[in-house]
């Protein structure tokens, strides 16, 4: 990975001038068009050069942890794939492979009190918001150590001490529940805000629109986060939607928007604590369209065959963790053993993750008819 980024620094000299132009290409390259590899590489160096100055403005502890989490996250899922194939998890399983700093970068501007739900890829987003890789392996081998006890499985990851609300399997139906958690939020003077996650296939269903307007209406402190993976399941946004901007749907609401790189997880922290700041000031909701890329299949048992190698090449090349790593490293604040000591670091928690879950028993019996509600 890090030679693929020395290899863009030289390749993106020829097309930089494209960007600071006008036309077609340069729009791409302000993001509103993720695949020409040229422009992708040029913007790889643009994103860097803002990188860097968002973190000279931040403290190392939390810029570590940052990167810590990032890492943790790519190597559990990583493992979760290894376990999957062995037949250690059952069911569906969604990896989050790509899309890290879209979770770090919006949750890690949160209070612990502040509240998320999300859809099922969901394991990395439960780790982030303070759950442990034990009760989330555990969960995943369906395990008495889980989160919820082995019964809800990969997608339902769900922790009430910890703010996180689900692990959702209908497509879009987490958009009116954290919606209401707003509203609750508002109701109870709580001065919390929801994150509330969803892919851009779900903003094709009514429930999004109807929750954006009663939240705009009703000035909820809640933030749309569309993780624009590009693909639901193996359908392109560009074969599904007939506008290629989600940000700009918000303004049909008269809502605060914006189009994030979701490649850029010092963007993702921006342009979240500028959202958080208007849920807490007025509870102005805001939509954020952050767009990453799925590496994985959309889930473990996807061939892929919708789409090429060399379309998930060009994505890799521009890594949301080599492009953190290459900043920071550029920045002073960090260097190859720092990286190779929370490589190690995540390598150990995902390790001991899996001995909690091989360990854990199987739910007893007795506890078939306990916590289920429907
Ligand atoms: C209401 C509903 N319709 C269809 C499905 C089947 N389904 C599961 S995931 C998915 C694609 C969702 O894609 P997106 O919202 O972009 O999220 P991503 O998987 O990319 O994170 C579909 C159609 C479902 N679970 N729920
Ligand atoms: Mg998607």
């Amino acid at each position: 990975m890090p030679k693929a980024a020395t290899r863009q620094k030289t390749v993106a000299k020829t097309t930089k001038t494209s960007i600071n132009g006008t036309g077609p290409k340069a729009e791409a390259a302000k993001g509103l068009d993720l695949v020409d590899v040229d422009l992708a590489q040029a913007e790889y160096l643009e994103r860097r050069k803002s990188q860097i100055t968002a973190i000279k403005k931040l403290d190392k502890k939390l810029l570590r942890e940052m990167l810590y989490q990032m890492v943790l996250g790519r190597r559990f899922e990583e493992k979760c794939a290894e376990v999957y194939r062995m037949g250690m998890i059952g069911g569906f399983c969604h990896l989050y492979i790509g899309q890290e700093a879209i979770g770090v970068g919006s949750m890690m501007a949160l209070k612990p009190t502040d509240m998320v739900i999300t859809s099922y890829r969901d394991h990395v987003q439960a780790m982030i918001k303070g759950m442990t890789p034990e009760s989330v392996m555990a969960e995943l081998y369906g395990k008495e150590g889980g989160c919820v006890k082995g019964k809800g499985g990969s997608m339902h990851m769900f922790s009430k001490e910890h703010e996180f609300y689900g692990g959702h399997g209908i497509v879009g139906g987490q958009i009116g529940v954290g919606t209401g958690m707003a509203y609750a939020a508002k109701y109870k003077g709580t001065d919390q805000v929801v994150l509330n996650f969803f892919g851009e296939a779900a903003v094709n269903q009514g429930l999004f629109h109807e929750s954006l307007n009663m939240a705009q209406l009703w000035k909820l402190p809640c933030i749309y986060i569309c993780e624009n993976n590009q693909y639901g399941m193996g359908t392109s946004q560009k074969r599904a939607m007939s506008s290629r901007s989600i940000a700009k749907k918000a303004e049909a609401f008269e809502m605060a928007n914006e189009f994030v790189d979701g490649m850029d997880v010092m963007a993702v922290r921006d342009a979240t604590i500028r959202a958080i700041e208007r849920a807490r000031k007025d509870g102005s909701p805001t939509l954020l369209e952050i767009r990453a890329y799925r590496y994985m299949g959309h889930s473990m048992s996807d061939p892929g065959n919708y789409r090429t190698r060399d379309e998930i090449k060009k994505y890799q090349e521009r890594d949301p963790i080599v492009l953190f790593k290459d900043s920071l490293k550029e920045a002073k604040v960090f260097g190859d053993k720092d990286f190779d000591k929370i490589e190690e670091e995540a390598m150990t928690a995902v390790a001991a993750a899996v001995k909690f879950a091989e360990e854990s028993p199987f739910p007893d019996p007795s506890e078939l008819m306990t916590d289920v509600y429907a």
